[in-house]
């Protein structure tokens, strides 16, 4: 509406204008009209008066000139009649102007001496008339008198009212006739054909064109349209030639990778759309506060470390909060873009929060009620009943843009983690078609904990509606599937494991999670970073221990500078020889209980420094800020000991991420048995970060390890990392997933045991 205001604006403008110029025209020329009717008929009066009688004016006989202007008393619209004699005074005048004869009248000067008539306009009772003046001329040329007529044009102003509202009407019919036809053409020569073309594309973009007719439109945008179809036709087949190809190439591959996974999801998904939803976008458009300009940054969440892969190796849709200050500068019309920046992969969708919708869906709901509530830290989770409301309408919200999304058939959706427990029933609600895995990050926790939260028969229920739930390790599989038979109206199926509510079933798997080993920078290209680190640290001929997370109070970063501490306690022989580096990522800063914790951890690295430090040397050296994985790497080479101390972790990738890193295998990783990844990197060295004795101990077991030992560790944690990756993750998340047939519930409403 708003192009065709601005295409037809400056039209109607210039119509307006021209029609009112004409109409102001034509009425001028009316007036001009009556105005020489007026001039003709006082001519013909002065000119008969003129004829007739000369000698009145030679003999000045008043009798007679009364006679005369009498006659001329009931002529149409004449006002009045006056007959003057050569010096200008009146010699008869008809009652009605008699007034009129009293004013001075220059103009009759002029008329006696130029014997030429005066034509022109007096006012009198507050009315304008009409004065024609002609000269009286004897026979020998010489002026006799003046004879004046005034009529009155008082008629003409309805007249010409009525003539001007007669052609505003029509030149407004007309105007709003040639606006419609404008209308109408630009609608059929434009506006429709592009609707046409947009549909189509949209149809095209969700795979909706194979049922429809061929797109038929003549003219510049006909060919445009037929261009688009043969593009459109050549993507279609291309994509299925992959996806043929790829079922062929899946089979001679051993080891997985980026290639084997994109072979995998072509030919399991083939020409199917895939998408991904987190809270967490992979890619942050922030402004630098010190520049001002605008900045891509990769958050610190190891959900991001883990899926970014896969879609850069099976390309797709990942949906996702834009959270970043700069976001809105870089997406599309449909909030898209591509990434990664430099080297377009998949699509990211920005969905856009408000303060209060991050508030209570986020801050308060997710990570003050559910990540509590999962993880096993004795924090107490807080639910709060409006956080749970605004939570729920988040989840609608993004369950709305992804069906936004959904092409006509087969659309896979991979929901991420506690953010989303309702996003799957939601979206299976209107496309029972699509099928649905959900991937929880965190732990599950067991049926007795499951049941304080207040909403958990919803949040089972909106888990339920998937058709595939992922989890870590068995044990989370097992308390699921436990809470869900104790809690809920449901059968659980021990064989298959399954759960089967209202006729719907969803499979519960677990799938350790991993990393990309293969993105690691060769050692030889890291050595210089590494120099300069020592170099930079002063941390020549130490021993480095590294621990790198988010600042969080479920990573047991508090227990490890205490086992530190008592570390160098016990053993005072290291003292000057040791350094424990803490690279800690500031996380959820809202939050009073993360923003408590950050000022704890500066406050006893402050205190511990002081107790231990030694000339110019300090056993703990913490850099407090987010840092790209570029950065991070040099410090895993570095490090002799890297310490994952986690009270509870669904998995843990920074234990990944150091054994991937640790190519000349001379590091040891000491593990809290705690983490998800405890369960397969058993050749770690265990810990239980509650018991800071046993953990100094470790940390001296780990610094005096024989070489031998080390590097045989090692071998076996690699091997495991290099052999269980992401793309092996995923790929046995979407082999289980393609072989089950999307199931619909048959659809009550939850209801809790
Ligand atoms: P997270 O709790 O976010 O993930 P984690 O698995 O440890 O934790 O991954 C953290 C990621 O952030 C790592 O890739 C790490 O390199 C990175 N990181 C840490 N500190 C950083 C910093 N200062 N700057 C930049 N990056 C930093 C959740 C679960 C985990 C589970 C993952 C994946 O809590 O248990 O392993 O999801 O499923």
């Amino acid at each position: 509406m708003k192009r065709f205001l601005f295409f037809l604006l400056p039209i109607f403008i210039i119509l307006t204008i021209g029609m009112a110029v004409f109409g102001l025209l034509q009425v001028r020329f009316e007036e001009d009209k009556m105005i020489d009717d007026l001039r003709r008929k006082a001519k013909a009066i002065a000119e008969s008066i003129d004829a007739s009688s000369l000698h009145l004016f030679m003999e000045r006989d008043t009798i007679l000139a009364h006679r005369i202007v009498d006659s001329f008393q009931k002529r149409e619209r004449l006002q009045g009649c006056a007959l003057f004699d050569s010096t200008g005074a009146v010699l008869a005048v008809t009652d009605r102007i008699a007034e009129s004869t009293k004013a001075d009248k220059p103009h009759h000067a002029v008329v006696l001496e130029k014997g030429v008539p005066y034509e022109g306009w007096t006012e009198l009772n507050g009315s304008r008339f009409f004065v024609y003046a002609a000269p009286v001329i004897g026979e020998n040329g010489s002026r006799l008198g003046i004879v004046e007529i005034l009529y009155d044009t008082s008629y003409q102003y309805p007249v010409l009212t009525v003539l001007w509202r007669r052609l505003s009407v029509a030149l407004i019919v007309m105007l709003a006739a040639i606006v419609a036809s404008l209308f109408v053409i630009q609608r059929k020569l434009f506006t429709v054909p592009v609707l046409r073309l947009t549909e189509w594309f949209s149809r095209f973009y969700r795979d909706e064109t194979d049922s429809m007719h061929p797109l038929r439109t003549t003219g510049e945008l006909g060919r445009l349209a037929s261009e688009v179809e043969q593009i459109a036709l050549s993507l279609r087949v291309a994509r299925k030639s992959i996806s043929s190809k790829a079922r062929v190439r899946l089979s001679q591959e051993e080891r997985w990778d980026d290639s084997k996974l994109r072979n995998l999801v072509h030919a399991k998904l083939g020409v199917n759309a895939f998408f991904v939803v987190s809270n967490r976008e992979p890619y942050i458009h922030e402004f630098d506060l010190s520049t001002g300009k605008a900045r891509c940054v990769r958050p610190a969440s190891g959900v991001v470390t883990a899926i970014d892969p896969i879609l850069r190796a099976s390309g797709g849709t990942w949906i996702a909060h834009g959270s970043g200050t700069a976001d809105r500068q870089f997406v599309n019309s449909k909030d898209k873009l591509g990434v990664p920046p430099d080297d377009n992969r998949y699509i990211l969708k920005r969905i856009w929060l408000n303060k209060q919708e991050e508030d209570g869906y986020y801050f308060g709901f997710s990570n003050e009620g559910l990540w509590p509530w999962c993880h096993i830290t004795h924090t107490r989770p807080i639910f709060r009943a409006d956080n749970w409301n605004m939570y729920r309408d988040v989840n609608r919200k993004f369950a709305d843009s992804v069906l936004d999304e959904l092409p006509v058939k087969n659309p896979y959706i991979f929901i991420q983690d506690y953010h989303f427990t309702l996003l799957g029933r939601m979206i299976k609600e209107k496309r029972p078609d699509a099928s649905v895995a959900l991937f929880w990050h965190i732990p599950w926790p067991n049926p007795e904990i499951v049941a304080i939260c207040p909403y958990y028969a919803e949040i089972l229920d909106g888990m339920l509606g998937c058709d595939l739930i992922g989890f870590h390790a068995q044990v989370h599989c097992n308390n699921f599937l436990e809470s869900a038979n104790r809690l809920l109206e449901c059968r659980v199926d021990g064989e298959r494991f399954s759960v089967v509510r209202n006729g719907k079933e969803t499979i519960i798997r677990s799938f350790p999670i991993s990393i990309d080993a293969s993105m690691d920078k060769p050692e030889a290209e890291s050595r210089a970073d590494v120099d300069r680190l020592i170099k930079e640290f002063n941390l020549e001929g130490k021993t480095i221990a590294l621990g790198v997370d988010r600042i969080d109070y479920t990573k047991g970063i508090i227990e490890r500078i205490l086992a530190v501490d008592r570390f160098l306690e016990k053993y005072p022989e290291y003292r000057r020889k040791f350094v424990f580096i803490q690279i800690a990522a500031p996380s959820r800063t809202h939050i009073k209980r993360y923003h408590d914790l950050s000022g704890e951890i500066d406050e006893l690295i402050e205190k511990k420094n002081w107790k231990h430090s030694d000339g110019d040397w300090k056993p703990i050296l913490y850099l407090r800020r987010h840092f790209t994985p570029d950065v991070i790497h040099p410090f895993y080479l570095l490090a002799d000991l890297c310490i994952v101390s986690s009270l509870h972790d669904g998995m843990n990738l920074v234990a990944k991420e150091y054994v991937s890193a640790n190519r000349n295998r001379n590091g040891v990783l000491l593990l809290s048995t705690f983490t998800g990844a405890a369960r397969e990197l058993v050749d770690a060295v265990p810990i239980n970060p509650y018991s800071i004795e046993e953990f100094a101990d470790k940390i001296r077991q780990a610094v005096e390890m024989p070489a031998e030992e080390k590097r045989s560790r090692m071998k076996s944690l690699r091997n495991t990392v290099i052999e269980y990756n992401v793309y092996r993750w995923a790929g046995n998340i979407i082999t289980e997933w393609t072989g089950l047939q999307p199931s619909a519930p048959v659809g009550e409403s939850p209801k809790g045991a």
